[in-house]
């Protein structure tokens, strides 16, 4: 497949990009580097330094023989978008080109239009293009089962049948996002849904959870291809956030209560969803969503298992609840549907002991490189 790669840069799209050309596709990857921007910006610089997109293609083809064509443009520009899409004429496109940081958007006004900006223009952008150069394409776009929310009622995947005095119909499941990054992502689905429909583009739209890991079979070959592995209040998830801090001798940072529960995933899993998903494209006419998540668990017990592990490696880990800067349920009801990329043949890495044990391991190797001052959170949503 000719697999074009939008946001080839971030912690998933670089990883995604190697993982397809390893598989034998001829991939071609775009970054405006925005994080790379946002993140010198805000000194959230990644724990390990990642060198330019296209020296790291050059190391991945160096040690893999393979070849990653790499572009930076920025896609909100829709002359780009076209042009990249006639040029290269894919036949999936995987979009990851959005700005991902919840705190991030909340910041203030200009950090929130930027968001808002980008996410939603390259979104139509891209659209676009696909529906007049190349309608047939498969989109698998990134979405976030933070577009749900934490409804008192099972998540379903993407849809649910409604009964209402005495009829019944099929919709977009209620969305209710909690941060502006979120709700970016659910003006995506609208949009995509609105052109699937009208258009019959083919589209699959992933909800995943908080990512976590650095380690995959090509990011492993050179040290050079780690993914941006971020540890700072703006772009960290949780785990990769706490592995750090566990090794930092930071006490953990549970905000508030710590029963916010949420679907986690490896990165590993990550990169079988989305090939999964690319090489069983949605239909024309389809609007496919997937809810991307192995495993569910709260913020206190990720903290419990991190933990566990890291003082059986004697590193004497502490827990501590600081005030929650977000606007969230600290304790809530929280079972999302996931068989659909299980059938697929999704076969996931869980957060296991083992796996615990080796990226702390990873992260004590880099361990000088943690600058302390990027830990506790500088974004409060009110
Ligand atoms: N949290 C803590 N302590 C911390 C960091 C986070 O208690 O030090 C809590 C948060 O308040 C939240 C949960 O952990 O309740 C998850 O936070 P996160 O920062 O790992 O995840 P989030 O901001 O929601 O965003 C991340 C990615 C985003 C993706 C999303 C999936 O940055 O791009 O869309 O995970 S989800 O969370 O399912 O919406």
């Amino acid at each position: 497949m000719r697999v074009l790669i939008l946001g080839g840069d971030g912690y998933l799209g670089w990883p995604t990009a190697m993982n397809f050309a390893a598989a034998g596709h001829e991939v071609c990857v775009v970054d405006n580097y925005l994080r790379r921007q946002i993140a010198e910006a805000t000194d959230s610089e990644a724990l390990i330094a990642t060198p330019s997109l296209s020296e790291r293609a050059r190391v991945f083809h160096a040690v893999s023989g393979h070849t990653i064509k790499v572009h930076i443009a920025d896609l909100a520009d829709p002359g780009v978008m076209f042009d990249i899409v006639r040029e290269f004429g894919p036949e999936t496109i995987i979009h990851y080109a959005e700005q991902p940081s919840a705190p991030y958007s909340m910041r203030g006004f200009r950090e929130a239009r930027e968001t808002f900006n980008n996410n939603l223009n390259v979104t139509f952008n891209c659209i676009h293009a696909v529906k007049d150069i190349v309608p047939d394409c498969h989109i698998v776009k990134l979405g976030t089962m933070g577009e749900y929310g934490t409804p008192n009622i099972d998540i379903e995947e993407g849809w649910l049948e409604v009964e209402h005095k005495g009829r019944k119909d099929t919709f977009l499941f209620p969305r209710a996002a909690g941060s502006l990054y979120h709700t970016t992502k659910v003006m995506d689905t609208d949009l995509l849904w609105f052109y699937v429909r009208t258009f019959g583009l083919r589209v699959t739209d992933l909800m995943q959870g908080p990512v976590y890991g650095l380690s995959t079979d090509e990011a492993d070959l050179d040290p050079r291809l780690c993914p941006n592995f971020h540890y700072d209040d703006i772009f960290g998830t949780l785990v990769n956030r706490f592995l750090v801090q566990a090794v930092a001798g930071i006490p953990l940072t549970v905000y508030g209560a710590g029963g916010q529960i949420r679907g986690y995933l490896n990165l590993r899993d990550t990169l079988q969803c989305v090939g999964l998903a690319a090489s069983n494209p949605a239909k024309r006419g389809e609007l496919r969503i997937f809810n991307q998540l192995t495993e569910t668990f709260s913020v206190n017990q990720a903290a419990d298992r991190i933990k566990k592990v890291g003082d059986e490696m004697g590193l004497n880990v502490t827990i501590k609840s600081i005030p929650n800067p977000r606007k969230e349920k600290e304790n809530h009801y929280y079972n999302p549907a996931h068989s659909g990329l299980m059938e697929l043949g999704l076969k996931p890495h869980y957060m296991t002991d083992d796996v615990i044990t080796a990226m702390l391991k990873r992260v004590m190797e880099n361990k000088d490189r943690i600058v302390a001052g990027r830990i506790m959170p500088r974004v409060k949503w009110s």
